[in-house]
């Protein structure tokens, strides 16, 4: 399917009480609930059944938190199906392949990750085909709160139980597999794992990947989106010659036990190391969310909530800028941070113990010109609206997604500033209806781009409808 032209001005969006409002409410949801119910395959949902027939781990996080508004049983099997194809070193992996999708429906398809032969020395699963690096933690959040929608239905099933020594073990692998920077934070090793694939944040580091040669692959993506929504050809090679290398190293992340923790260019074996403000940001949350289950099934939640300090004193401490008044990436190859204000560098609004100038800081920079949040933007774009690879219409580089916007607003509420969560929560629930449930919007006008009926977009308007409804539901 390529971009609608279905346009969503950031205008005012439906109120939340009266009738009308009601009626327009229950139609959203209805709406928002065909789209998870038709994405949905039998043990997970793919994000879009066209561009992407597939289950990915962090559209899986957020449609859980979505469809648990719906079916808490259908919410826990959406990430105990994640948690199935997890490998024994504790990564889970950013796709899990469908074995009766074509494979060419995809790419990079099963055939080019090979992971239950080049990850198995890693432990990669036999009889699963997945890829070989991963996404955002979101998912121990996404678990809390699937729990929390419906405890009594969770207890039963000891949903908990049975996802916390996964979870565990996929926040250690983070912590034995990726602290390339010595001092907590996880890193990245591919622009798809921090999730926003063709962010200008990665434009830099990318330079030095010589790209695989246009000639050794095949995008599906074409096939279903604008060219002009989706990432070059370019950029193409240069994610297939890091995952070609990945692949063929067996999946490992470290040459040995050596040291290396040193800023001024790990001795990593990989062509990108990056730390993303965004990653972590979700990393110290899903560890407070660790920390709520352990307590919940009668452990001890201190190591969790000991980790999320430390986290949080590291993300703070290597990836704040104020002078920039957000946090930016840090390229570990250079040992430079990246100088683009990229979306990610305000998740960490997620966060509840940051410093108080730091929050005071963020808020101003999420209305200012940069990402305009209530003035010149009703979503905030997924990069900086006066920085110079700005671009409307394409994947990450200036779009406004609806699982970051979803993100945000949490920040904003969590910190205080009511109003303005109020004003983007009924932002995104206008936007995400107006545009079909667009994968992005311009964040100008609303405009739809990418594809449309996607998944996460219909999931966090549920999550938030559900909140508006009931006020007292917040958590
Ligand atoms: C590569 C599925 C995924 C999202 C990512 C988004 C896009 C894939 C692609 O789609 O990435 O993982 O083929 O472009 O960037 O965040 O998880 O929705």
């Amino acid at each position: 399917m390529t971009a609608t032209t279905a346009t969503t001005p950031p205008s005012p969006a439906p109120g939340t009480s009266g009738t009308g409002a009601r009626t327009g409410r229950r139609a959203l949801r209805d709406a928002a609930s065909r789209v998870l119910l038709a994405n949905w395959t039998g043990a997970s949902t793919v994000p879009s059944h066209t561009l992407y027939p597939h289950q990915w781990s962090w559209d899986s996080a957020f449609i859980a938190v979505g469809l648990s508004r719906l079916s808490p049983r259908r919410a826990q099997r959406e990430l105990e199906t994640l948690l199935g194809a997890q490998w024994d070193d504790g990564r889970i992996p950013h796709i899990v392949f469908n074995p009766a999708v074509p494979l060419d429906a995809y790419f990079p398809s099963p055939d080019f990750w090979r992971s239950s032969t080049a990850g198995a020395a890693v432990g990669a699963p036999p009889g699963i085909e997945t890829s070989g690096i991963v996404q955002p933690p979101v998912h121990a959040l996404a678990a809390w709160l699937v729990h929390e929608s419906d405890p009594e239905s969770s207890g039963r099933r000891r949903f908990l139980e049975r996802v916390y020594p996964r979870l565990t073990a996929w926040h250690g692998y983070l912590r034995a597999n990726r602290d390339f920077g010595g001092e907590g934070l996880a890193s990245v090793l591919h622009p798809w794992e921090p999730g926003m694939d063709n962010s200008p944040c990665w434009d830099r580091p990318l330079e030095r990947v010589e790209p695989a040669p246009a000639t050794s692959f095949r995008r599906a993506d074409l096939t279903h989106g604008d060219a002009a929504d989706r990432p070059t050809d370019l950029d193409y090679g240069r994610y297939v010659r890091l995952a070609t290398d990945y692949r063929d190293r067996g999946y490992t992340d470290t040459d040995t036990d050596n040291d290396t923790h040193t800023d001024a260019g790990p001795r990593a074996p990989h062509g990108f190391v990056v730390e993303d403000p965004g990653f972590n940001a979700f990393l110290i949350v899903s560890e407070h969310a660790l920390a709520a289950i352990a307590l919940t099934l009668g452990q001890d939640p201190e190591p969790h909530r000991e980790r999320a300090r430390a986290l949080t004193t590291a993300l703070v401490g290597r990836l704040w800028h104020p002078e920039a008044g957000l946090f930016l990436c840090h390229d570990l190859r250079t040992g430079t941070p990246i100088e683009e204000k990229s979306v990610t560098g305000l998740l960490p609004l997620l966060v509840p113990d940051l410093p108080g100038h730091v929050v005071a800081a963020l808020l101003r920079t999420a209305s200012g010109e940069h990402f305009g949040l209530g003035s010149t933007t009703a979503l905030a774009p997924s990069y900086d609206l006066r920085g110079r690879s700005f671009d409307a219409s394409r994947y990450w580089r200036g779009p406004a997604w609806f699982n970051i916007n979803w993100a945000v607003e949490r920040g904003l509420r969590q910190h205080g500033a009511l109003a303005r969560a109020d004003d983007l929560r009924q932002a995104i629930l206008a936007s995400a209806g107006a545009s079909g449930f667009a994968e992005y919007v311009d964040p100008r006008t609303g405009r739809a781009r990418g594809t449309t009926d996607f998944s996460w977009t219909a999931a966090v308007v549920l999550d938030l409808l559900a909140r508006t409804e009931d006020p007292g539901e917040e958590r």
